[in-house]
C-alpha cells in the first residue's frame, strides 16, 4: 500500500476475473448450457476456426450476447479512478469485452483484442461485428469468412499493443496482477519483466496464481472488493465504491 501511495508508474494487468463480477464467465471455469462440453481452450484457436467456423462463431455469438448485456463493476471503476491519482497509469487488459473503456479507462492496452468487432481473413480489415443470424459471416466487402477480431493461442499478440505492455512493465514501481491465473504467456511474464525491473508486484485474486514473480505479494479476494478498498485505504478523499 505504502508503495502504491508512492509509486509515479504502475501496471495494471487485468483478467477474466476482473469481469466476473460483471456477469462474464472466466476463461477457465466450467462453461454452462450448451457450452459445458467444449473446452474454451480448444476453441479459441484457428485450428477450431479452420474446422468447424460456425460452431466457433456460434460460442463467440453467445459470448457477445454476455458482453452486450454487462455493466462495469467496481473493479473496473476503481481502475478507471486510479488512471486519474497516478501520474503514469497503464492499464493492460488480457480481456476482449470493452467493460475497462466502457468505465472511462482511457488508452487501455487490449493484448487479446476485443470482441467488438470482426476482422475479415483474407484482408485483415476490421468490420463492425456481424448480425449472427446466419453464421458464420461473410466480409460485406469481399465475401471472405468474417472471424471474430480476438488473438487465439499460437497467433501473434498486436506488436504494438505486446510492446506497450512489456515497456510499461519494465520501467513501473509497482505492477498489479488482477483477476487472471497466470497461465496464459505472454501476458503472465509482464509481471516477471516488472520485478526484475525492481517493481512492487502483487497479485489480486481470489486463488493463488501458479507461477508468481519472485519476491511478490498476494493479496486473496474478489477484484470488485480489494480494488475499493484499496483505492480507499491510499486516497482516503476517494471514498470506497460500495456499489
Ligand atoms: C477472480 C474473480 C473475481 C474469478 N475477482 N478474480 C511460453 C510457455 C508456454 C506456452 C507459451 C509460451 N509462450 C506462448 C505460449 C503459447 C500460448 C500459451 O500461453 N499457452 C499456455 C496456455 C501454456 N500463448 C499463445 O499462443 C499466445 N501467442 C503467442 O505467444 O504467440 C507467439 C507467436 C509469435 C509469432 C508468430 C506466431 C506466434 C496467444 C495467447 C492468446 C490467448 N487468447 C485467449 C482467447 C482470447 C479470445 C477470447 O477471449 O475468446 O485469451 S485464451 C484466454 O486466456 C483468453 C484470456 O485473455 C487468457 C487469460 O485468461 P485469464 O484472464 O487469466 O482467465 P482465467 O479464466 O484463466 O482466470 C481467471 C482468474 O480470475 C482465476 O484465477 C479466478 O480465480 C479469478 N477470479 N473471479 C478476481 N471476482
Amino acid at each position: 500500500m505504502a508503495a502504491l501511495r508512492t509509486a509515479e508508474r504502475v501496471v495494471a494487468l487485468t483478467g477474466a476475473g476482473v469481469s466476473a463480477e460483471s456477469g462474464l464467465p472466466t476463461f477457465r471455469e466450467a462453461q454452462t448450457g450448451l457450452w459445458a462440453r467444449y473446452r474454451p481452450e480448444e476453441l479459441a484457436t484457428p485450428e477450431a476456426f479452420d474446422m468447424d467456423p460456425r460452431l466457433v462463431w456460434e460460442w463467440y455469438a453467445w459470448r457477445h450476447s454476455l458482453v452486450e448485456r454487462a455493466v462495469p463493476n467496481a473493479a473496473h471503476r476503481t481502475l478507471a479512478k486510479m488512471a486519474a491519482l497516478i501520474p503514469n497509469f497503464t492499464l493492460v487488459t488480457q480481456n476482449i469485452d470493452g467493460l475497462h473503456q466502457q468505465a472511462g479507462s482511457l488508452r487501455v492496452v487490449e493484448l487479446h483484442g476485443s470482441i467488438r468487432h470482426a476482422r475479415c481473413i483474407r484482408e485483415g480489415a476490421i468490420r463492425p461485428w456481424p448480425p449472427t443470424n446466419d453464421l458464420p459471416p461473410s466480409c460485406p466487402e469481399c465475401g471472405a469468412l468474417l472471424r471474430p477480431d480476438v488473438v487465439w493461442f499460437g497467433e501473434p499478440l498486436p506488436s504494438s499493443a505486446l510492446a506497450q505492455a512489456v515497456h510499461a512493465a519494465s520501467q513501473c514501481d509497482v505492477f498489479l496482477s488482477i483477476g487472471t491465473s497466470g497461465v496464459v504467456e505472454p501476458a503472465a511474464s509482464l509481471a516477471y519483466h516488472a520485478a526484475q525491473g525492481g517493481a512492487t508486484v502483487a497479485y489480486l485474486n481470489p486463488e493463488r496464481p501458479k507461477n508468481t514473480a519472485p519476491g511478490s505479494f498476494y493479496v486473496c479476494g474478489l477484484a470488485g472488493d480489494i480494488l475499493p478498498a484499496l483505492l480507499g485505504a491510499v486516497w482516503p478523499d476517494q471514498g470506497v465504491d460500495t456499489e
